[in-house]
This record gives C-alpha cells, sequence and structure tokens, in this order.
C-alpha cells in the first residue's frame, strides 16, 4: 500500500512557479497521485482537460462501457475508509458507477480544490538554466512548475481513422473514447458500428435491443468470451469487505494486477478430456479467468494456443444461428488472447437479431463515408447515426501528441518516432524532471494496480529529490536503454499478433513494437519497491546553477 512520506518545506513562488509539481490527467492515476503528493505536503496542482474527474469513465460513457476487472479489484486500496464508505453494486460496474466512485473518492480525499479543469496541455518545455517546466495550455496560457508528471492515460486518444468522406456525413457521429455526455437517442434509429473492438463489443449488444437497423462493419474479428456479471449479492459483499486485504495481495501478487489465480499447470499434462473439462469451466468463470487462470502455457505455446482458441470457436458456433455468420465472426489470423480479448455480455446473441447485420469489410472494403452514410464496394447504406469504435492510438498517444520539449530542444514525439525508450516506465532520457505515472514499458492489465507501483515511486523520487536538496532528476541514458532492452526481451516469450494495437498496429506510421511491459506486475513491483533503499539507482540527481 502507500508510503507515507515526511513533509518538506516548498518555496515555489520565489521561483515564480505556479506549483512545484503539476499533474495532467484526472482519472484514476491521477487522482492516486495527487492524493500521495499532497499528503507528503508537496505543493502540488493538477490539470485536466476535461469539466470532471474520471479520466477513461468521463471520456467513454458510451452504452455498456464497463470494467473487465472485477469492480473490487480496481478501486483505491490506499484508504480503510473510502473501502469501507464505497459499495460496488455489480461484479463488473458500468461507467456510470465508476465515475460517481471517482468523484466520491476525490471528495472524500479533499482533493478537489488543487484541481484545475478545462485545461488541454498543447506542450511543455524544459527550461534548462532553472530546470522548470513550462506547460503551454491550449487557448494561450501558461503554468509552470519543477516538476511535471503525465497521468494521461494508455488509452485516451481516439483515433479516427482517414476513411475519404468522413467530414462529408450529415448524420451524428460519435466516437466510443470521445462519447457526449447527453444520452445518443438510439431508438428507433438506423445505425452503423464501424469496428469490432472492446468497445464495439460492449455498446452492440446495448444497442441492438433499442435501434431499428443495426449494421456492424468488422474489418477483424476477436476472440470475445462471456464477462459473467451480476449484480453482487449481500452475502457476497459481506465477503468482499471482509477479503479486501487478500483481495490486494492477490491482485500484487499476479501476472497483470487481477484477482485470478494462476495454473500451474501445462495443457498437455492433462488429457483432452480433461483439458475440455478445464475450458469448460474457465469459460463460465469471471472476466479474464479465461486468459490468466487458463493452463500456464497458454500463452507460450502455439499448439496450447490452438486447441484453446479452436474451444472458443466451437462455443462461438454454438451460439450463433448462422453458421456462415459464425464463421465470420471467428478469428483467423490470430488465436485467443494474442490480441485484447474482449469482454461480453450477449454480444453473439444480438447477431441472431434480425435488425442486426455483419458487413465483412475484407469482402466489401469501405469505398467512402457519404452525406447520408457508408458506401463499400456493393453500395450504399444510409444511418442516422455512425458509431466510430476505431480504438485509441494507445500507450503512447497522449504524449508525443503534446509538444513536449527537453534538453536541447529535444522533442518526445520525434525521440519515440522510431521506437519507445524509457526508465523503467516513468522516465525518459533528456526530459529531466518529467515523469509518466502510466504510459509505454508499463504492465498492461488491471491498470490501477500497476500505476500504483509507479505513483508510489514517483513520489518516493520526488521526496528523495527534495531530502537531498535536489531541483534537477534525470535518468541515466544507459539505465534507459538496459530497461528498454529488457521491455523487448519480455515481449519475445509471449504469442503476440502482428496486428495489434499493443503493437502500435493500429496507427499509420507508427513505430511497431511491443508497447507494455510483458514482464509480470509482481517482479516489476518487486523491482521498484527496493529503488528507495537503494537511493534510486539510475538517476541523476543535482542542482543547475540557476535553479
Ligand atoms: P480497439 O480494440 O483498437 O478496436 C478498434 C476497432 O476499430 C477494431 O475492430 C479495428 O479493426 C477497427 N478499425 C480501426 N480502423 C478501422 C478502419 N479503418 N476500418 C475499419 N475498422 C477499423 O479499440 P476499442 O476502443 O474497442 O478498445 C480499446 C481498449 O479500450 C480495450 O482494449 C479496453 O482496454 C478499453 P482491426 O482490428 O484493426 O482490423
Amino acid at each position: 500500500m502507500a508510503t507515507q512520506h515526511a513533509a518538506s518545506g516548498t518555496d515555489t513562488t520565489a521561483a515564480g512557479l505556479d506549483a512545484e509539481v503539476i499533474i495532467i490527467g484526472a482519472g484514476v492515476t491521477g487522482i492516486h497521485q495527487l492524493h500521495l503528493l499532497r499528503e507528503a505536503g508537496v505543493d502540488v496542482k493538477l490539470i485536466e482537460a476535461g469539466t470532471n474527474v474520471g479520466g477513461t469513465w468521463y471520456w467513454n460513457r458510451y452504452p455498456g462501457a464497463r470494467f473487465d476487472s472485477e469492480s473490487y479489484s480496481y478501486g483505491y486500496f490506499f484508504d480503510r475508509e473510502l473501502l469501507a464508505e464505497w459499495q460496488w453494486s455489480e461484479h463488473f460496474a458500468g461507467q456510470a458507477e465508476t465515475e460517481r466512485y471517482l468523484n466520491f473518492a476525490v471528495d472524500k480525499l479533499g482533493l478537489r480544490d488543487l484541481m484545475q479543469f478545462r485545461t488541454r496541455v498543447a506542450g511543455a518545455t524544459f527550461d534548462e538554466a532553472s530546470a522548470t517546466w513550462t506547460i503551454d495550455i491550449e487557448g494561450g496560457t501558461q503554468l509552470r512548475s519543477r516538476f511535471l508528471i503525465s497521468a494521461t492515460g494508455v488509452l485516451s486518444v481516439p483515433y479516427w481513422p482517414a476513411i475519404p468522406g468522413r467530414e462529408r456525413y450529415q448524420g451524428e457521429a460519435h466516437h466510443t473514447g470521445q462519447w457526449p455526455k447527453e444520452p445518443v437517442d438510439f431508438k428507433g434509429k438506423k445505425v452503423a458500428v464501424i469496428g469490432t473492438g472492446a468497445s464495439a463489443v460492449q455498446l452492440i449488444p446495448e444497442i441492438a435491443k433499442e435501434v431499428a437497423e443495426l449494421v456492424v462493419y468488422q474489418r477483424t474479428p476477436n476472440w470475445n468470451s462471456p464477462l459473467n456479471n451480476g449484480k453482487i449479492t449481500d452475502a457476497e459483499q459481506a465477503e468482499i469487505r471482509a477479503a479486501y486485504d487478500e483481495i490486494y495481495n492477490d491482485c500484487m501478487s499476479s501476472f497483470a494486477g487481477f484477482v485470478h489465480r494462476a495454473s500451474r499447470k501445462r495443457t498437455f499434462d492433462d488429457t483432452k478430456e480433461e483439458r475440455w473439462a478445464h475450458y469448460e469451466q474457465l469459460y463460465h468463470q469471471k472476466g479474464f479467468a479465461k486468459l490468466l487462470s487458463n493452463y500456464r502455457d497458454m500463452m507460450t505455446n502455439r499448439e496450447a494456443n490452438a486447441e484453446f482458441s479452436e474451444f472458443v470457436a466451437e462455443k462461438i458456433r454454438a451460439r450463433i444461428n448462422d453458421p456462415k455468420l459464425a464463421e465470420k465472426l471467428i478469428p483467423t489470423d490470430h488465436g485467443f488472447g494474442m490480441r485484447r480479448p474482449p469482454m461480453e455480455s450477449g454480444y453473439y446473441e444480438a447477431y441472431n437479431q434480425p435488425n442486426v447485420t455483419l458487413v465483412d469489410l475484407n469482402e466489401t472494403p469501405i469505398v467512402t463515408i457519404t452525406e447520408a452514410g457508408i458506401e463499400t464496394k456493393d453500395g450504399e447504406r444510409a444511418f442516422d447515426i455512425i458509431v466510430w469504435a476505431t480504438g485509441f492510438d494507445g500507450f503512447t498517444g497522449a504524449l508525443t501528441r503534446m509538444h513536449i520539449v527537453g534538453e536541447g530542444g529535444r522533442v518526445l514525439r520525434e525521440q519515440w518516432a522510431k521506437g519507445v525508450v524509457t526508465y523503467l516506465a516513468a522516465m525518459v532520457p533528456g526530459f529531466p524532471n518529467f515523469f509518466m505515472a502510466g504510459g509505454p514499458h508499463l504492465i498492461a492489465g488491471n491498470f490501477p494496480r500497476a500505476t500504483e507501483i509507479m505513483v508510489d515511486y514517483i513520489t518516493g523520487v520526488l521526496l528523495h529529490a527534495r531530502a537531498n536538496g535536489s531541483t534537477f532528476v534525470a535518468p541515466d541514458p544507459e539505465a534507459a536503454a538496459q530497461w528498454t532492452e529488457e521491455v523487448h526481451e519480455a515481449a519475445k516469450i509471449a504469442l503476440i499478433a502482428e496486428n495489434s494495437w499493443f503493437r502500435g498496429a493500429n496507427i499509420p506510421g507508427k513505430a511497431q513494437e511491443y508497447l507494455p511491459y510483458a514482464g509480470s506486475l509482481t517482479k516489476f513491483r518487486a523491482r521498484m519497491g527496493v529503488m528507495d533503499e537503494q537511493g534510486y539507482p539510475g538517476l541523476a540527481f543535482g542542482t543547475p546553477v540557476g535553479a
């Protein structure tokens, strides 16, 4: 749980700073980071582009948006009162409940006064003489701080593909990652959904109940499996409340921060009958159990992976009435888990409804968006609403869209154009006093459990600097190169699809490399946990003459 650090004084006014530390982003990670620094007595401020807190849970308010992490494994564990006063209603909470939770946490912790909303960062420049950051806000204002922490999320820059004619369309168009605050009225409408990733898979069964007609434009099917959500009963609630320590420890001693326990067995240790019985019970377990409690070699052994994929394919066939349609919904270019497997609630059954149609873009590609709708190779269809469920510029997008200028005028976007280099996912060589609390090279999974390691680490670094009178912190390029190499090595072990957005494959022109750290959360946490006692190896601390 969160480390407490001694408070120390600041004199930011004398240095002409707006705050000693500025955090960008009021999502789950930014809120946690703000709390830790405020608790430690640091002069800190948080800025956020939206009008309120929530991050992912503020922007992604499309119908069906919900956790794929168990609710009680996702929230904050650092405060007993927060745990005691909040009660999740479902095993996998919907967006509205999570947004309420984050607002509750911010108010309970008394953090709102330190936040400035409607403030979108355009860029930031490091001044070497004074060792400070000047932050350019869209609209022309500036803020200055000693340290800058980006808590901008890994899926916060919506990707709108450059399909010709998009601007011509006269109907309503919404991206799942930028959903309007006012509910969109789907009742009786003709609706198109472009994309079949995790967001579309959540949205489609929800809106299929209301629309007159739904046409789904699919380029690549995914391996979707049941979320198995449900209301939390009173008895379960009591069990969860009694087991918070255990839940937390299970998450923090797991591969990716989830509650699911890993199996010790390898696939072919069991007979075929035993294997299929295991798969069957996994299919009925909650959330990511299918991936994380599967045989331990399911994600490293191609034959093992192919067999589980075949099991899931059979499940899909059994749920779709039209056998030809079923085959179109079964992936053929990658195995289960090689791309992020979406979790669904009635996704396949939606295709059995007479008002739902699938367009396979491999057979009939989109030619253009028209004023009225979408034209594919076999003709035009008119729509009242087009939903763009086309994903995000993941992991790096929120960092590279800002014009971040470090030492010697180097620009982060340009420095990463051929490949990302970080030190422990936290810092970038050439960008002193700049930290990432959630970005590339961090474990992908139940993100709050991964980012809490980062906010603890960053807090520790800043307090170490303060304790030593340092106003300058920078990673050693050698240490960063070594860590980056470790990230690349870790990615070699797992089966990963070439066309996964985890590799940047969805964004034209983006360097193709596995962006998260594929080693385990347990290993990463153990490594980060001893940094303080080791005096933060790999970082240089100092005080420039002018600072
Ligand atoms: P994803 O998983 O990146 O899905 C985006 C979808 O959009 C995917 O099916 C893409 O097909 C499709 N897409 C992208 N560009 C096009 C074009 N040009 N034409 C047709 N279809 C296209 O994003 P999500 O929002 O669903 O999920 C992201 C994460 O958010 C998710 O994993 C959760 O952790 C939360 P493709 O597969 O590239 O062929």
